[in-house]
């Protein structure tokens, strides 16, 4: 048996952390040999950490195997200790009538802090993954204020956009989305991020052939996925939280998959045109357990060099609303 690794996870009581610590206690995100220990953190108020007793009462009952240990803490200074991977789950909702700007200000603060205390506890091979929004522009942030952490360990969840945009295309091509290949997200996790169809391939063949309605993919499918976040809390009354939980496995565990190719928000150095100094979403190559290379050969044409202005212009423009918490 290999020895433990440590998963702290923020937000561990909310929605999406009462369907994410399931899956990673289960093996689903380290795969089946790979024993875990749970540090799970959440904010000191009553309320949460009661709930937070109450999800761990339920891991305890699940009898996992590969379940070590579990840290129920306020203290993220305990929570990250020694942790192997970050998922930055917790943050701020977005209240009614809150600018984004405020949102992007009040969440930037908690991303401050943790970037600070992951980069001086946790383990040497730490990797941190952001799940809570704005989440790229929150990886930046935490990102800014690691010293010993190189930036590429730091990466935002844009997973979950990718494997609806896979389901709808399988759909339309009324195919098994196992045969959907190489669509990836481009940009920020928000409605302006660009799912990039144009090289994406059905059972190998590219989609543009035989999804002969290219006006459909250049409107309904980006209008539905892009959207699709608004569309599931119309309908449910909630935020997506099984299918945020299920796209960080598919995250983290593809990017401990040598030879994976996925979307992920990293830092962008310059690549398809982005300010060096943001983190979009790009598509990447895990290359060892934990590292990547970025697709730099995926060709755009003039629709999809318009659709990453835009993104990009976002991007740039929420970094500089938090250009005071950079580090
Ligand atoms: P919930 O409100 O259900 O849970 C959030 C939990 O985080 C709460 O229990 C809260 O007490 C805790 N929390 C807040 N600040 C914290 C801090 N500083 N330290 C530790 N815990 C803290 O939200 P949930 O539905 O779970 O969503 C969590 C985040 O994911 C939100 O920011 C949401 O916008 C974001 N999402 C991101 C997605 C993505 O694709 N990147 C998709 C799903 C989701 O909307």
């Amino acid at each position: 048996m290999k020895a433990p690794i440590r998963v702290a996870v923020t937000g561990a009581a909310g929605q999406i952390g009462y369907s994410l610590l399931f899956r990673i206690a289960s093996g689903q995100m380290f795969g089946p040999e790979q024993p875990v220990i749970l540090q799970m953190i959440e904010i000191p108020v009553e309320a949460a950490l009661k709930a937070l007793d109450g999800v761990a009462m339920e891991l305890e009952d699940c009898a996992f195997p590969l379940l070590k240990g579990m840290v129920l803490t306020s203290d993220p200074k305990v929570g990250f200790k020694d942790a192997n991977w970050c998922l930055l789950v917790g943050a701020k909702p977005r209240g009614k009538g809150m600018e984004r700007a405020d949102l992007l200000k009040d969440n930037g603060k908690i991303f401050i802090t943790q970037g600070q205390i992951i980069d001086a506890v946790a383990a040497d091979n730490a990797r941190v993954a952001v799940v809570g929004n704005p989440a790229n522009t929150n990886t930046m942030i935490a990102a800014s204020q690691a010293k010993r952490l190189p930036a590429d360990r730091f990466t935002a969840m844009v997973r979950l956009d990718q494997n609806r945009a896979v389901a709808q295309l399988a759909k339309k091509a009324n195919v098994d989305v196992k045969d959907i290949s190489d669509v990836f997200i481009f940009g920020n996790h928000s409605p302006t991020m660009f799912p990039q169809f144009a090289h994406a391939k059905i059972t190998g063949r590219p989609v543009t052939n035989v999804i002969g309605h290219h006006d459909w993919l250049k409107t309904t499918f980006l209008e539905t996925v892009g959207k699709r976040g608004a569309a599931i809390i119309a309908a449910r009354g909630l935020s997506s939280a099984a299918s945020a939980a299920n796209a960080l496995v598919d995250h983290v565990h593809d990017l401990m998959t040598p030879g994976k190719i996925h979307s992920v928000a990293v830092k962008s150095n310059g690549m398809y045109g982005f300010d060096p100094d943001v983190w979009a979403g790009l598509p990447v190559k895990t290359t060892t357990p934990g590292g990547y290379e970025v697709l730099t050969n995926v060709p755009m044409d003039a629709f999809a060099r318009e659709k990453l202005a835009v993104t990009n212009k976002e991007l740039v423009e929420e970094r500089d609303t938090v250009k005071s918490m950079l580090g």
